[in-house]
């Protein structure tokens, strides 16, 4: 039989990982230091346009926690986006996101979720060029696909999305080690 502390054990490995991926804050509520999944996709990455964003990441004050580059298969893309799995652009959509490697990167800081949305700026790049010029779509994107780069866009999205890339950042992964 399991001893009882292991379950115990388990559900706070899972509130660790909670609240150091996506929701920290002070007992006064002032911070509320997160991460987030940042990928800088294929037309980001091959058209030279890496260090700009990384320089551009960290004036804005994040911390890169975690890089790494990547060459996507079909099967990955398809998990990692199936929410659009019923949408009509999701074929050419798996076709952009495997022509190529990918930086993929976890960000951290306070509300970081929400500023690396803004600073990425609209999905559709050329509507960004107008409304949100400072924006990192508006200088590397071209359209609503091409958009040079993804951010997940709430505390549930980067739980998932975290791990999905960075699986030492796993809930599972501190469970384990807590079990040794
Ligand atoms: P965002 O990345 O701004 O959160 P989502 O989650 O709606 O946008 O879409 C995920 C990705 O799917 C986008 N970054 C873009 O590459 C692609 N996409 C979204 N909408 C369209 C569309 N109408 N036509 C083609 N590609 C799209």
């Amino acid at each position: 039989m399991r001893p009882p502390f292991v379950g115990f054990i388990r559900l706070l490995g899972l509130l660790v990982f909670v609240s150091a991926c996506c929701c920290s804050s002070s007992p006064d509520g002032s911070t509320n230091i997160e991460k987030t999944l940042a990928i800088i996709k294929p037309d980001g990455l091959l058209g030279n346009y890496t260090d700009d964003i990384k320089r551009t990441i960290l004036e804005y004050g994040f911390s890169i926690v975690k890089e790494k580059i990547v060459q996507l298969d079909e099967t990955t893309v398809k998990r990692f986006y199936a929410e659009h799995s019923s949408k009509n652009f999701f074929s050419s959509l798996v076709k952009y996101m495997t022509s190529g490697p990918v930086l993929t990167m976890v960000l951290e800081k306070d509300n970081a979720i929400a500023d690396w949305r803004a600073l990425m700026g609209p999905t559709d790049a050329s509507k960004a060029k107008i409304t949100h010029p400072h924006s990192i779509r508006a200088k590397c994107g071209l359209d609503t696909q091409k958009n040079c780069v993804h951010g997940s866009d709430s505390p549930k999205s980067a739980q998932r999305e975290i791990p999905f890339f960075f699986k030492e950042l796993s809930p599972d992964v501190i469970t384990q080690h807590d079990e040794l």
